[in-house]
């Protein structure tokens, strides 16, 4: 397939065609989630200018403070994918369940969103970003509930990010490779920039809230003295790169080869990131299939939820999730010694 020029829609309607396990519904779901990617940019740009920073007052479901761009994004994503007549439900760090949004026959799909990640950078004009993962609902007569989504990372039938940075960038796959593309103001379209990402074998990255090292469970600050020991030949100490947007740090890991963690801590003894919208829609280019490796606790299981009460808002210890992800090969400790 030639790349060069290729908007995000021609290539949604690419992949649909050529890969038979794409759903057909896949480009109009990435034209919604991009239209809504489009408005959110132009508001998170000009939001200083329009009394949009700063705070609603309240705390959403996994109790962080909400930003007026976190609402206004949730309110844009939802109403996008609304007029697709698509999706049943959607699932948002914003809701405290899953949220019913069209009643059709063609409402098919759950999506599962982060609507605004990293919102705290908001204020200072850093990078953000918008998360999502779209599932398949479940047997009929049981769409657009949470239990549509408490299959694996691997049940998603597309998933990926958007990141609100210098530019916008879309990151999306349907398990044939991982794509991004930036948007071109003179287009006017989502232009295929990043074609089928695979990161570095060999990363010198890691990205974490160091604030919490004291906390960790021991293998994990002995994970991190490891990476920080000087040794040219595996490239260490790695260069501590951490911007409080999950978006913004695991797209370098993707690009450039990173590692990623966020483990538990005494506030996040479950772990702070959700598997739903934070963690298994992260995209893989090692795989057909889309992404599940997001995984629980300290063993590093696969990411099945079990029904909870607010089973959508569920965390996750991440320990070293993209490194897997994003094909590059840090040198680590062995994995007994990191995950026993
Ligand atoms: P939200 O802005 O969507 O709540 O997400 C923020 C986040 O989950 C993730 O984007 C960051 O990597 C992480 O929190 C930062 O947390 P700390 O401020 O505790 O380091």
């Amino acid at each position: 397939m030639s790349t060069t020029g290729i908007t995000l829609h021609q290539h949604s309607l690419e992949q649909q065609q050529q890969n038979a396990h794409v759903v057909e519904e896949l480009p109009e779901l990435l034209a919604a989630l991009s239209r809504a990617a489009r408005t959110l940019a132009r508001e998170i740009r000009r939001a200083a200018l329009v009394g949009q920073l700063g705070l609603v007052g309240g705390s959403n479901p996994t109790g962080d403070a909400q930003k007026k761009l976190d609402i206004l994004g949730n309110t844009t994503l939802m109403e996008a994918l609304a007029e697709t007549g698509l999706v049943a439900a959607v699932v948002s760090e914003e809701l405290p369940e899953a949220m019913p949004v069209s009643s059709g026959s063609a409402a098919r799909y759950v999506v599962c969103l982060d609507p605004l990640d990293g919102s705290s950078n908001t204020d200072i004009n850093g990078p953000v970003g918008t998360i999502f993962g779209i599932r398949r609902c479940g047997a009929a007569g049981q769409s657009g509930t949470a239990a549509d989504v408490l299959g694996s990372g691997s049940e998603q039938v597309a998933s990926g990010y958007v990141m609100y940075g210098p530019g916008t960038v879309f990151v999306y796959t349907c398990g044939a490779g991982v794509n991004g593309f930036t948007w071109d103001d003179e287009r006017g379209e989502f232009v295929l920039t990043h074609p089928d990402i695979r990161g570095p074998r060999q990363g010198h990255y890691d990205s974490a809230n160091l604030g919490h090292y004291h906390e960790w469970h021991p293998h994990i600050q002995r994970f991190i003295d490891y990476l920080t020991q000087h040794d040219p030949l595996t490239h260490r100490p790695y260069s501590l790169h951490y911007t409080g947007a999950l978006v913004a740090d695991v797209h370098r890991s993707l690009l450039e080869g990173e590692l990623y963690f966020y483990p538990a801590d005494a506030e996040h003894q479950q772990g702070k990131l959700r598997l739903l919208y934070e963690c298994a829609p992260w995209p893989s280019s090692s795989s057909r299939r889309v992404a599940a490796s997001a995984q629980a606790r300290r063993g590093c299981s696969r990411s099945r939820l079990k029904p909870c009460t607010n089973a959508c808002h569920r965390s996750s210890a991440a320990l070293k999730m993209w490194r897997c992800m994003s094909h590059s090969r840090p040198t680590v400790v062995p994995h007994e010694e990191a995950h026993t």
